[in-house]
């Protein structure tokens, strides 16, 4: 038998077990038909023998003409329109496609190439989850249109904030990969819907900086090349000042023609080696990055010149929003939170449309709770897209349980109110809500060249959660979760419960011992794992949690705080502006509170934060327990590594609690109800 190490991720393609299924499947998939032919289609083909001989020990025959016998047919043209409809054929979108049962046949249909390809790949989920097919009538559409994952791999092979090893394409400031692994890469990507990827950190330090020179340039297509079967355009991150630097000219000033031409000919010169390239990410004023402001610029001065060059040739520049400045942490009235906004906003209109403005899903980064950021629906006139999370830079680091789909389906269910009630952030991003031209999600990669891709074998439904949602923000957390859990492990109700449940309430067991009330931030500086209360507070990154020995947050009301709260539309801000309404998980970000305030829970702060924390440490125990229950039922392989990264969450889940406690024991002098040990 085949040592399973995690390698396949949720495409293993097991032996359907179910005999009456597995009889009708052999029955339907015995003969295919392919009506069109292209390199995409034959990358379609090829996972669609694979799976079909792994799952149902049989090879199938591959025609380009209908036979009479059952079978599948797949492509597009009009014997295929006949089976699932013209009219319902006609109603899709480039990527969407069709999967219909009609008598003794199977059509997967769509308009495109790519369309197709999805098809092929939601079949194959289909019989991986051993489902009935004889009666199919499946009709789906990406919701966004750009699905985006962003690596931050630098060219030495480290990953910023990676934690499942060294990078999968870069190696000791080279270009460097192992080409069946990254075919199988973009065989997952391809399997959830995404459809573009940036190469590098955002953080483009100066190798990185020569990507886009001729010296890797030949490489970088190689990669392409790959990604390109599978429907994957490349993106690259680029240096604002990579004028200067890499050109030699005295300015990287957007507005100087020189600098104007010089990326016209450097985009053009990308195109020669990569036809069909994304375009560029830019970090740009932001933590030290080089950007528009150097030159007394705007950020659309900045982004609309690049953008000049990309669009001749169809490319997209996407540019981020994440811009903040260092501060003073005795000043209390300077909000980081309130930075994008108000960079930003008077800046609505002023982009081309190829310009697309990437927003982190809070006003912060990426903390483990935050509100969602006010700039979604702020900006009618600009292209936005959603930035998240997928690595674990605060959540946990990959050796923590913590499962973000439910975060992030919180995040796209968001009411903005741009456009009145019922503005949701998924109907922003995608572009929806204001007719705009582009828009979709991006998640900051998880992968990294561990034999599993992601270190922890449970953190891959972090990467396929993504996934799914960026196609269709409106699946549930439980759907996604169940597929995920059943693709991977397959359908032993057991497996399939326990590990469901512990993947949906990882998040908010990891946020009860490291973050209560949405405070964030007390995290080891750097690292950010690991408790640190005070880690943050006296520095510059504008961080703070502000605790003295009567009260802990932030204010950042109107009436007597920062005003970040007034970056919300009116619906919004009353709700968080109100300590009766705001929300507790989110009381801390918001508001200055005594320990003795009494939550909608009715609670006290002070009690919250002992009970939270006591009860993260039982729940990890829990954990671990039930996964140790799972030992006879899982590969050997994962059981044993998950095991060893539940102890390591156990002992640091102990870590903050102790921590933490004892601090605001310490700081407050109000005793836990329940009398606990705290040192
Ligand atoms: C890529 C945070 C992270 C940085 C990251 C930055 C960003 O500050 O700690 O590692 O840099 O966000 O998103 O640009």
């Amino acid at each position: 038998m085949e040592i399973e190490n995690g390698y396949k991720c949720w495409l293993r393609y097991k032996n359907v077990e179910d005999q009456s299924v597995l009889s009708s499947y052999k029955s339907f998939c015995r003969n295919i038909t392919v009506t069109k032919t292209s390199d995409i289609i034959n990358y379609a083909l090829d996972e669609l023998i694979d799976g079909i001989s792994s799952m149902c020990s049989i090879i199938p025959t591959v025609t380009d003409e209908f036979v009479e016998e059952a079978g599948l047919v797949i492509g597009t043209g009009s014997k295929i329109i006949d089976i699932v409809g013209k009219e319902a054929f006609e109603s899709l979108d480039e990527e969407g496609y069709m999967i219909k049962t009609f008598k003794s046949k199977i059509a997967i249909a769509g308009k495109s190439d790519l369309g197709i390809l999805y098809g092929v790949f939601h079949f194959l989920r289909i019989l991986q989850s051993e489902k009935s097919i004889t009666n199919l009538d499946i009709t789906e559409n990406p919701q966004n249109k750009i699905r985006m994952i962003d690596h931050w791999d630098n060219l030495d092979g480290t990953i910023e904030r990676g934690y499942a090893g060294n990078s999968i394409f870069y190696k000791d400031n080279k270009v460097s990969f192992d080409q069946i692994r990254i075919k199988d890469y973009a065989r997952l990507l391809s399997s959830i819907g995404i459809n573009a990827i940036s190469l590098n950190n955002v953080n483009v330090h100066e190798n990185e900086m020569k990507l886009i020179t001729k010296t890797y340039l030949s490489d970088i297509a190689k990669i392409a090349d790959i990604f390109r079967n599978y429907g994957i355009k490349i993106f690259l991150s680029v240096n604002f000042a990579s004028p200067t630097y890499i050109g030699k000219l005295l300015t990287s000033d957007p507005l100087d023609f020189s600098v104007k031409d010089w990326w016209k000919e450097k985009v053009r010169e990308i195109y020669e080696y990569i036809p069909d390239f994304g375009g560029f990410l830019v970090k740009a004023d932001s933590e030290y990055t080089s950007g528009p402001f150097a030159y007394g610029r705007t950020h659309a001065d900045g982004a609309n010149t690049i953008a000049q060059a990309l669009g001749q040739f169809g490319g997209l520049l996407i540019w981020r929003a994440f811009v903040y400045k260092m501060q003073d942490w005795r000043d209390r009235k300077t909000d980081r939170a309130k930075a994008a906004y108000e960079f930003f906003k008077p800046l609505d209109g002023k982009f081309l449309d190829n310009v697309i403005l990437q927003i982190k899903n809070g006003p912060m980064d990426f903390q483990v709770r935050e509100p969602v950021s006010p700039l979604f629906g702020a900006m009618e006139s600009t292209n936005q897209m959603l930035e998240l999370q997928i690595t674990q830079e605060y959540t946990g680091h990959q050796i923590d349980l913590c499962y973000l789909v439910p975060q992030w389906k919180e995040v796209f269910d968001f009411d903005t109110y741009a456009a009145g009630r019922g503005s949701k952030v998924s109907d922003v991003v995608s572009g929806k809500t204001f007719k705009r031209p582009y828009g979709g999600v991006a998640g900051v990669s998880n992968v990294g060249d561990d034999p599993n891709w992601t270190g922890h074998s449970l953190a891959q439904s972090n990467l396929y959660g993504f996934g799914r949602l960026a196609w269709n923000p409106n699946l549930s957390s439980e759907d996604i979760t169940n597929e995920w859990v059943k693709l991977t492990f397959g359908k032993d109700p057991v497996v399939v419960k326990t590990i469901s449940e512990m993947l949906l309430s990882s998040w908010r067991i990891y946020e009860s011992y490291t973050s209560p009330l949405g405070v964030g931030w007390m995290v080891n500086p750097g690292v950010h794992y690991g408790p640190n209360v005070d880690g943050y507070e006296y520095s510059k990154w504008g961080t703070y949690h502000y605790a003295d020995h009567e009260s802990i947050g932030v204010d950042r009301t109107k009436a007597t705080g920062t005003d970040f709260i007034s970056q919300y539309r009116p619906d919004v801000a009353e709700i968080y502006e109100s300590l009766e309404k705001c929300p507790d998980e989110l009381l801390l970000f918001f508001h200055h509170v005594p320990y003795t305030h009494r939550l909608k829970s009715g609670k006290t702060v002070i009690q919250h934060i002992y009970d939270s924390h006591f009860d993260g440490v039982e729940k990890v125990i829990e954990m671990k327990e039930k996964w140790i229950g799972l030992k006879d039922h899982v590969d050997q392989i994962i059981f044993d590594e998950v095991l060893e990264r539940f102890e390591l969450q156990l002992k640091n889940a102990i870590e903050w609690c102790d921590e933490i406690n004892t601090y605001f024991f310490r700081k407050s002098g109000i005793k836990d109800r329940l009398g606990r040990k705290i040192n």
